[in-house]
């Protein structure tokens, strides 16, 4: 039963990110300076994510439009950043923001509150 659960949201997965590659958003233009600055500060950030969850790709378009090129940890069963993201984070849903900052780190979870923050940040 769960082998068929899974292939069904598999295939709803694809499809979804079939659907966002045809359909981004226009990429958010900056001076060629201030993208390099934008740059910088994203050393410190990181999404822990799936490739086909909805949540992440939508997550995942916010990145695109705002012009953040990211790093992406996947965190599929057998990944290293799995089991980072359970034991630093608390639990493993993502899409999960790792922000450091001051030598802390803070896991930022839910869609909603990642693509605020990084409005906010680098609008
Ligand atoms: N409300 C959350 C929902 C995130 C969510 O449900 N993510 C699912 C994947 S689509 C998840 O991480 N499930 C845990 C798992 O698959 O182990 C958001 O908007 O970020």
């Amino acid at each position: 039963m769960s082998f068929f659960i899974n292939l069904i949201r598999n295939a709803v997965g694809s499809i979804i990110v079939a659907l966002d590659l045809i359909s981004r958003p226009r990429k958010l233009k900056r001076s060629e300076e201030a993208q390099k600055h934008v740059e910088s500060e994203l050393a410190s950030l990181s999404l822990y994510q799936f490739y086909s969850c909805p949540f992440c790709i939508k997550t995942r378009r916010a990145l695109h439009r705002l012009n953040l090129p990211m790093v992406k940890r996947n965190v599929s069963r057998g990944s290293q950043y799995r089991q980072e993201l359970a034991e630093q984070g608390g639990k493993i849903q993502a899409p999960c923001l790792r922000i450091e900052k001051d030598g802390k780190v803070e896991w930022m979870y839910e869609s909603s509150d990642i693509i605020n923050y990084l409005e906010q940040r680098f609008n």
